[in-house]
């Protein structure tokens, strides 16, 4: 009998179901098909590609109500925001559409102005565009719609075949996601769902695919890296951070206490990009922190079904230990608890909003991914210090500084070595800008023309009349 996986809703711990997982036979029954169908595709006019993606964009609009409640009933994302992840893509599919025949076209670079060897015609040199060919989507828990979307939309475009791996934390999302694209025309063998945990990932790694395009931890992103390198194929991860914000002396500090509330809060702070630790200079701390800790306790927590819900639950069991064991060491190490910092007690894997001052870099949730409702705010003496701290990390995926000045935050976000810089905003993704890490942050970019061009591998014509 097949190995199952087991859907848990996190608000409640109820079993949703269980789901047949993919093995090494299936997995390379599956890649056997995407390989003998992505030819046909990539030879179809971009326009009939194209069509299907704009049929999902409609499905993904008539349906959300139900999309939503599934991703909020499997993940316990509060409905607000999964309607708010889902809505979003519309936009993002604008952007790929809109660039696809740009970054496709050929393009004739050099033409011989006369003969110039004797009884042959001119030389015509031309670059093509290919796509990679069949490519693995190992995707994520958090935004199902929006790290997949990144990867399977313009993967698609593109010609490409793609195997796609949700997360076995949001397997039924991903299986919604595989209905509504074959619904618009996608062929069943061109976008084939791969079910399971790891080991289902590990088995798609053995097969001779094209490329990988990974979101997730930094230790299984090493892994998918390791077990790509042999085969020489292009390899994107898009991994966490420990992502800094600092506040200047001279920010607008109320609007900045409220946009860093909900930075570090959304989405339960389970974003790649979500703030995980702030810096405060020591002229507004006081003033930071009494807005920052009043937009905190606004925010409603609960069953996230509800709309007015702001934090659910998080969405991964181990994460609660790994939220608890951060709040335990910053307080052994002298920190200030002032919210939060245990589980609810109730049903559902809740854990309450925290705030943690009086924290230092000894401490482990000022240098570990927390990936969670929990956030630790240092007061700073100056700007220097302030980098210095925020430079602290092997992560490099975002950094924000709120100030009036920009010519002052630009020069410090330059001392930055981030795939992202925010002056006086966080926690954004814009389809029009890559977006991508450095150091343990990640390889590659998705979004903007990059994140189109990195579906594709061109090719030179040396093109003489005979
Ligand atoms: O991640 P994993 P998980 C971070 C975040 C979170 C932690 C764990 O800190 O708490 O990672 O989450 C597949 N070969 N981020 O367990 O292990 C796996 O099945 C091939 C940050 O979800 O990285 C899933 O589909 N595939 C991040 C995907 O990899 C393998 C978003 C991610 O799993 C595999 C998510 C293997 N050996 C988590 N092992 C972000 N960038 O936002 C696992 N997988």
């Amino acid at each position: 009998m097949a190995d199952v996986l087991s859907i848990i809703n996190p608000a409640t711990e109820a079993l949703i179901q269980e789901i047949p997982v993919d093995d090494r036979a299936t997995v390379a029954e599956k890649y056997a098909r995407a390989r003998a169908a992505q030819l046909g595709w990539a030879a179809l006019p971009l326009a009939d590609r194209i069509k299907c993606i704009l049929r999902f964009r409609e499905l993904l609009i008539e349906r959300v109500d139900a999309l939503a409640a599934l991703l909020t009933a499997e993940t316990g994302k509060p409905i607000t925001q999964a309607r708010n992840e889902i809505l979003a893509v519309p936009g993002r599919i604008d952007f790929f559409v809109e660039h696809a025949a740009q970054v496709l076209a050929p393009e004739r670079v050099y033409a011989e102005p006369a003969v110039a060897l004797p009884g042959m015609g001119v030389l015509e040199e031309a670059i093509a565009q290919e796509p990679l060919g069949v490519i693995a989507n190992i995707s994520a828990w958090n935004y199902p719609y929006f790290v997949g979307g990144n990867v399977f939309i313009p993967a698609l475009l593109m010609g490409n075949a793609v195997l796609y791996k949700p997360s076995e934390f949001a397997t039924l999302t991903g299986g919604a996601i595989v209905s509504l694209l074959h619904e618009s025309g996608i062929p069943q063998n061109i976008f084939i769902p791969i079910i399971g945990s790891g080991l289902s990932g590990a088995a798609l790694l053995e097969q001779p695919i094209d490329g990988v395009f990974f979101t997730g931890s930094y230790a299984t992103g090493q892994k998918i890296a390791i077990a790509a390198a042999p085969k020489l194929i292009r390899t994107q991860l898009e991994l966490g951070g420990k992502d800094p914000a600092y506040v200047c002396a001279d920010a607008k500090v109320a609007a900045a206490a409220a946009g860093l509330a909900d930075g570090a809060f959304y989405n339960n702070g389970q974003s790649c990009c979500a703030v995980e630790r702030i810096y405060v200079h020591i002229d507004v701390y006081d003033e930071f922190l009494e807005v920052f800790m009043a937009t905190v306790k606004s925010f409603k927590l609960g069953d996230p079904t509800d709309p007015d819900t702001y934090l659910g639950p998080v969405s991964r069991k181990p994460q609660l230990s790994i939220l608890a064991d951060q709040v335990a060491d910053a307080l052994a190490k002298g920190a200030t608890l002032r919210c939060g910092g245990e589980r609810l007690n109730r049903p559902g894997w809740y854990f309450t909003p925290t705030v943690l001052t009086e924290v230092n870099h000894t401490m482990t949730v000022m240098q570990e991914e927390t990936f969670g409702p929990v956030i630790g705010i240092q007061r700073v003496a100056s700007d220097e210090e302030a980098v210095a701290l925020m430079q602290d990390t092997p992560y490099g995926l975002t950094a924000a500084v709120y100030g009036t000045d920009r010519e002052r935050a630009v020069g410090i976000l330059h001392q930055l070595k981030t795939g992202s810089a925010y002056w006086n905003c966080c926690d954004r993704v814009s389809p029009r800008l890559p977006w991508s890490g450095r150091g343990h942050s990640g390889l590659g970019a998705t979004l903007s023309l990059a994140g189109i061009s990195t579906f594709l591998q061109p090719r030179a014509w040396h093109l003489r009349a005979g």
